[in-house]
């Protein structure tokens, strides 16, 4: 049976992915932080066959103890501080977790490994966001990084570590290079489900307005149980590699709103939206466009579900569960 560890089990993708690691066949393992972490009664509902471990990117010892534990054929490394505008508030907790947690994480399986380094496979969760100020449209697995927030600075860095892991110890590494990607279970944070949970709520009378930042940023928009499926097939490559998983289309804030607003009978959303600094972003990434094609040729992985079915999806869940936030 193989075996598999997901750090960040509890995030939107960790869920999705222990989802379809166990209908494949897997015993799943999860990595979970803090010592009453509200999240986890989440993890034990949507997947009460995986086993779950304490540990921290942080803590080197728990990604040791973690690995003794599961004795995992597959890695998967998803955990991380994810969200862009706060990584600016707190760079240095980001550069940890989200850099800095990636090297702890490859070196603790160097160690754990030893002789059998070449029995394990890694895969690590890059982002477009490295992408940040973007040198080429669209953005392929060769376009020049430039982030543009701690945040991608940090993804930058576990970026080339997971590379160099490769180059220097002949380890089976690949970096997924994920557009964003969402679902029912996204945070509430993020553009799509603050949008998707407003709409829902002023849809029942129970808000009155949304609050938003930049209107005109563009993102390539996928779903996130497309996206896990992509992670999986490169574990299963004879080479490792890295891969840009994107649908190749791009949408506005703006858009996002047309299409989540017209989802509950709503045409004009121009008068309940308003537009607050607050929201701003100090350095923004104004366009994301993705060209998935070595994944198409190479993985045969196909996205299948489109921009306006995800919305529209993402607002019939919060209209049918008025106050979730996962
Ligand atoms: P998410 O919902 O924010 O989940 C992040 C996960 O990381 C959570 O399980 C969180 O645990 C965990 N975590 C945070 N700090 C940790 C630490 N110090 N030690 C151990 N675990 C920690 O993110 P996601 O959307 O599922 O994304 C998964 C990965 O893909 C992330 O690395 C993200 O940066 C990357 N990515 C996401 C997208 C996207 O559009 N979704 C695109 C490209 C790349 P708690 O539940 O305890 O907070
Ligand atoms: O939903 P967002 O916060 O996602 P962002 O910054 O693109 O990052 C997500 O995707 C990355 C992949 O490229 C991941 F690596 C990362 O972990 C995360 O999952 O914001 C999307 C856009 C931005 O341009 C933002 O300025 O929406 C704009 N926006 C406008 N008003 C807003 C808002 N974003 C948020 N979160 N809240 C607003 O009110």
């Amino acid at each position: 049976m193989k075996r598999a560890l997901i750090t960040g089990i509890s995030g939107q993708d960790g869920l999705y992915l222990g989802e379809f690691l166990l209908e494949q066949g897997y015993e799943v393992y999860g990595l979970i932080r803090g010592q009453n972490n509200p999240r986890r009664a989440i993890v034990e509902e949507i997947l009460p066959q995986a086993t779950l471990i304490t540990g921290d990117l942080m803590d080197f010892s728990s990604l040791l103890r973690a690995l003794e534990i599961s004795r995992p054929t597959e890695i998967y490394n998803l955990a991380a501080i994810s969200y862009v505008a706060y990584s600016w508030d707190n760079a240095q907790l980001t550069s940890e977790v989200t850099g800095k947690g990636v090297l702890n994480m490859l070196e603790a399986i160097r160690l754990w490994a030893k002789g059998s380094l070449d029995q394990v496979r890694f895969y690590q969760a890059s982002s477009s966001e490295m992408f940040g100020k973007v040198q080429e449209v669209p953005q392929r697995e060769s376009t020049l990084l430039w982030p543009r927030s701690p945040y991608g600075v940090a993804k930058v860095f576990g970026h080339y570590m997971t590379i160099n892991y490769r180059e220097s110890y002949g380890m089976h590494a690949s970096s997924g290079i994920l557009f964003n990607h969402e679902s029912p279970r996204r945070g509430p944070e993020f553009v799509t489900r603050k949008v998707s949970r407003a709409v829902a709520a002023i849809a029942r009378g129970d808000q009155d307005s949304l609050v938003m930042g930049n209107l005109d940023a563009k993102r390539d928009w996928g779903y996130a149980g497309d996206y896990v499926r992509a992670m999986w097939m490169m574990l299963q490559q004879d080479q490792p590699d890295d891969y840009v998983i994107a649908t190749g289309q791009t949408q506005s804030v703006r858009d996002l709103l047309d299409v989540a607003f017209a989802a509950a009978g709503i045409d004009d959303w121009q008068p309940l939206v308003q537009q607050d600094e607050r929201f701003m972003r100090p350095a923004e990434v104004d366009l994301l466009i993705g060209d998935a094609s070595k994944a198409h040729d190479v993985l045969g992985w196909q996205p299948e579900v489109s921009f306006e079915e995800l919305v529209r999806m993402m607002v019939k869940s919060d209209q049918d569960n008025p106050g979730r936030t996962w």
